[in-house]
């Protein structure tokens, strides 16, 4: 029997539980149990926080997993990704306060910028040279600014409205993500059979779809 995790409640949640129904796979739902067999395919269903999913997987408690490549690649776990699955795109961005004088990157030299991805900032700034000072903080970013606890941010952005509402601009655009399927390093023989049999499944399901 495969294991996959999937996001528990969140952005990601439903489309990866639509992919797992397109894929002609059935299961029960609820929103009480945290993990639930199919009835017609030999897999189990766990229900967890995302940033717990990559970790899981590399440790083999999961066979696969659904998660942002945001997460798995601050996670430091790119290795595992197997398929990436069309949704939950996004990118990761520095944003300055509207009115702050931006022209390049080498203008964050010596500033204080927050996010939640430090590894992935940490590695851009140093492909460009420049040194800052990393705040890490788990949520809320965008106030950083205006509360002063950072002359910058770098966050996750989608259509752009949290970054306007918080009156700042985006100015740099350093990861693009999507959700992606993730596997465990070394899975059996039988285990990466049922593997190969359900990446076909979600090929044939996005490929009907465009
Ligand atoms: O509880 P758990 O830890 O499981 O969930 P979470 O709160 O950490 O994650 P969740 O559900 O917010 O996001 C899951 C994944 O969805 C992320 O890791 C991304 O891969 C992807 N995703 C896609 C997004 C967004 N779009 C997004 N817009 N994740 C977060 N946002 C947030 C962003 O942080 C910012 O605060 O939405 C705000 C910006 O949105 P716009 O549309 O105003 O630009
Ligand atoms: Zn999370």
């Amino acid at each position: 029997m495969l294991r996959i995790a999937i996001q528990k409640s969140g952005r990601l949640s439903e489309d990866s539980l639509k992919l797992i129904r397109e894929c002609g796979i059935s299961f029960v739902s609820s929103s009480y149990k945290l993990k639930v067999e199919a009835s017609n395919f030999p897999l189990e269903i766990l229900y967890l926080r995302d940033d717990d999913i990559p970790g899981y997987v590399q440790d083999g408690v999961a066979d696969l997993g659904i998660v942002g490549q945001n997460v798995l690649v601050e996670a430091g776990c790119a290795n595992l990704e197997v398929e990436a699955l069309g949704f939950s795109k996004c990118r990761l961005s520095l944003a300055v306060p509207r009115g702050a004088e931006y022209n390049s990157v080498a203008d964050l030299q010596g500033k204080s910028i927050a996010t939640s991805y430090p590894t992935i900032l940490g590695d851009y700034l140093a492909g460009e040279g420049v040194r800052a000072n990393l705040h890490t903080i788990s949520g809320s970013v965008e106030i950083a600014p205006s509360i002063g606890l950072a002359e910058a941010i770098c966050d996750i952005v989608s259509s752009g409205s949290t970054l306007l509402g918080n009156g700042l601009r985006e100015v740099e655009t350093i990861f693009r993500s999507e959700a992606v399927l993730i596997a465990a390093p070394n899975l059996s023989a039988e285990k990466q059979e049922l593997l190969d049999q359900l990446r076909f499944r979600m090929q044939a399901v996005r490929r009907a779809q465009r």
